[in-house]
């Protein structure tokens, strides 16, 4: 088939998905063109099968704001027409699904489009909502020939928020178990200067939703009862304050910030705990990538972590800011050698038997080839 994938290309689930999917589409033959407005972020390095249309956003005086909508819907056509598109992914309904359907509307005819719209989150949750934003959303939404939402939360806060006329699918997100796997890291380790410590770790945009803060609080509680080290992977809004307050905790010495990361298959094997303590989360992506890693998770229960990570078997989830709690579960694992052995072997295997690229690529397969049967009739 011939996809056209838009998505965003920063520091973020769903870029991180969409760029997972496109490479593995692209693995098995099919045509997938990147539609955004840099090149994704994991999308790193040259590959068969794949290509880049950059999305440029013309400037003129009269515009305090640009068009990217618009910018967005006119490149989807051009690559739509030139490079004969059947089907087209957009990841993230705001402006994406906008753009979809007004390309598909002006291309029907000539070039007729399957518009596929995978829903993430803050697009349903938060972003969505926004008065002005919700009929233009649920109406993209009504437009797409196929809805799919990354996890049964998200799915019904969709038929909540948004009552689509569209039926939604839950496809999970995914990881490549292959190369989501504990590697030998002692380089990292003596380069972190970890020695008899735990490592707890939290891999992020560090946005607010995040509640980064959290982390550290974890770990200043932790380490009133055993040797830890918090190590932060990403980058973003909250970042300083989090390093103003680990300063101001005296935590200096024991918190490593590595910033935007791509080796994170290394990099969270020298982990014992993931920390993900987020107020809002339609999945946790960064959650199943760790416990591919055989990394358990401390997590909120919020959205859809639990759906993810299995309480009391892959990690333990604690109620919104409930940062005693959260210590208290890292070490009670830490301390009993035997649950934490059990716990990274069961978070491996979930992410193996549930979550595994090869189980789930199929399910979007299906869904374009479903769709396009549709058309066709
Ligand atoms: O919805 C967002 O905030 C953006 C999005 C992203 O690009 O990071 O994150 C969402 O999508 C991820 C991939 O499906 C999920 O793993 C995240 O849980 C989800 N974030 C939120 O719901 C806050």
């Amino acid at each position: 088939m011939r996809i056209g994938m838009v998505c965003y290309p920063t520091y973020g689930g769903s870029g991180v998905l969409a760029t997972e999917l496109g490479q593995a589409l692209a693995r098995k033959g099919h045509s997938v063109h990147f539609i955004s407005y840099a090149l994704p972020m994991r999308l790193d390095r040259y590959q068969d099968n794949i290509f880049y249309h950059e999305v440029e956003t013309p400037a003129y005086p009269l515009f305090e704001f640009n068009q990217y909508t618009l910018s967005l819907a006119g490149k989807i056509i051009d690559v739509a027409k030139y490079e004969n598109l059947e089907v087209l992914h957009v990841h993230y309904a705001i402006p994406h699904a906008v753009s979809g359907y007004l390309a598909k509307e002006i291309m029907q005819g000539s070039n007729p489009l399957s518009l596929i719209t995978t829903l993430h989150g803050t697009d349903i949750t938060l972003v969505g909502l926004e008065p002005n934003f919700h009929p233009i959303i649920k109406f993209a939404l009504e437009r797409s020939d196929v809805v799919t939402a990354v996890s049964g939360f998200l799915q019904e806060k969709t038929r909540q928020n948004f009552n689509p006329e569209t039926p939604i699918t839950v496809i999970p997100n995914f990881v490549d178990t292959d190369l989501y796997k504990r590697v030998e890291c002692t380089q990292l380790q003596k380069q972190l200067h970890i020695d008899d410590e735990f490592v707890l770790m939290h891999v992020s945009n560090f946005r607010p939703v995040k509640r980064v803060q959290d982390c550290v609080r974890i770990l200043e509680e932790v380490r009133k009862t055993v040797p830890a080290k918090l190590v932060f992977v990403g980058d973003g809004p909250e970042r300083s304050d989090a390093e103003r307050l680990v300063r101001e905790l005296g935590l200096w010495d024991h918190v490593k910030f590595l910033g935007k990361q791509s080796a994170l298959p290394e990099i969270l094997s020298i982990a014992d705990i993931f920390l993900l303590p987020s107020q809002s989360e339609s999945f946790g992506l960064s959650a199943l990538e760790a416990m591919s890693c055989e990394v358990p998770v401390i997590a909120t229960n919020i959205g859809g972590v639990p759906e993810v990570v299995g309480h009391g078997e892959c990690g333990y989830i604690a109620e919104l800011g409930d940062v005693q709690r959260m210590a208290r579960y890292c070490v009670e694992l830490l301390t009993t050698p035997k649950k934490l052995a059990a716990f990274r072997a069961n978070a491996r295997k979930r992410a193996v038997q549930q979550y595994d690229i090869d189980l789930i690529v199929p399910m979007y397969e299906e869904v374009y080839r479903r769709s396009l049967e549709e058309r066709v009739r």
